[in-house]
């Protein structure tokens, strides 16, 4: 039997969440194989500077330098400019630390240079010893954008920072989402992965802007796929996903959760509190499993990764009968 580590696998993530079972997958495989592919739906600019919030938080979290309360920026960060820019009334609602600005000051000027996105987020991690791969999902801007129940229209970090996630979603916009292609070595890691995880990252704001972009769903319909739970018991460890279903008109639950990717996947993971949600009569082609998906520390975080890797070889040994 192979060594689970020598597997290939592709993680497409989001932020907090996702970069947690990122890492346990990252120290759960031999280095290098791991790929993330990151939304980058949540980007925006502020101050004139490109901020990649889900990328940063990903590459920050696989270096090991994340603020672990927060689950983004950096740890041990000052606030030197965020307090001047307070003394001098500017917008002070996004948390821009002051070592977290050189990342966003260097990856501006860069793509000023003419650099991509998938360039310069290659760069960072090899200068943060990163060993696994980090892709933005796109080159090419794409925005995710809230429409409210008030009839407002929010850029994602002015809906989920600025607004605290409070407004009722009436509708969530890709904007000019169509025709927009997946960044270089997206779709050839997908080809070359054994396996594909999809991380407990929001599905409707995190992860289907990915599944928006030509190209990926094929892809993911040609290997095994296992998604992972964000939502335990009706809700989330952390973000707005739960809530959101609700004010969509969906059911805020793993179920829920499963019949949205049912078109692609094969395993599924949710909460051990969750139980047994489900019947043999729902979704009888996937494999679902059980664990504790909380991933308070980097013990849960690697237990949860090698429970995905076991149900991938499942999946693996299934479609190796069926050749
Ligand atoms: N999240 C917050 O809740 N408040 C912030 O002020 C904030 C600042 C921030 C700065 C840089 C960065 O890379 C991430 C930051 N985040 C902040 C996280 C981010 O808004 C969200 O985690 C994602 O966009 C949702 O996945």
């Amino acid at each position: 039997m192979i060594d689970v580590k020598a597997r290939k696998v592709v993680a497409l993530a989001g932020g907090v969440g996702g970069a947690k079972l990122a890492l346990g997958l990252q120290l759960a495989l031999s280095p290098g194989n791991l790929t993330v592919i990151v939304n980058t739906g949540d980007d925006f600019e502020h101050f004139g500077l490109a901020i990649s919030p889900d990328v940063d938080t990903v590459c920050y979290t696989l270096a090991g330098k994340v603020d672990i309360e927060k689950g983004w920026g950096l740890q041990g960060e000052s606030w030197n400019v965020l307090t001047a820019l307070k003394a001098l009334s500017a917008p002070t609602w996004f948390q821009l630390g002051d070592r977290d600005l050189a990342t966003h000051m260097e990856r501006t000027r860069l793509l000023q240079a003419g650099w991509s996105l998938s360039q310069i987020t290659e760069h960072f991690c090899r200068l943060w010893g990163v060993s696994s791969h980090v892709l933005p999902m796109s080159d090419q801007p794409f925005r995710t954008l809230i429409r409210t129940q008030a009839g407002e229209l929010l850029a994602f970090q002015e809906y989920f920072v600025r607004e605290h996630c409070e407004p009722s979603v009436a509708e969530i916009i890709f904007q000019h989402a169509e025709g927009i292609s997946p960044a270089p070595q997206v779709l050839s890691s997908i080809e070359a992965a054994d396996l594909v995880v999809i991380c407990p990252s929001n599905p409707w704001v995190s992860i289907d802007p990915i599944l928006a972009l030509t190209g990926i769903v094929p892809a993911l319909k040609m290997k095994p796929v296992i998604a992972v739970s964000p939502i335990i018991q009706g809700k989330t460890v952390k973000g707005p996903a739960a809530k959101m279903a609700q004010e969509l008109g969906l059911e805020a639950s793993a179920a829920a959760v499963l019949g949205h990717y049912t078109d692609f996947v094969n395993g599924f993971i949710y909460d051990q509190l969750d139980g047994d949600i489900f019947t043999s009569d729902n979704y009888p082609g996937i494999i679902k499993k059980t664990t504790n998906t909380i991933m308070k520390n980097d013990e849960d975080k690697l237990g949860l990764a090698i429970e995905t890797l076991k149900l991938g070889e499942r999946l693996l040994e299934n479609t190796q009968n069926n050749d």
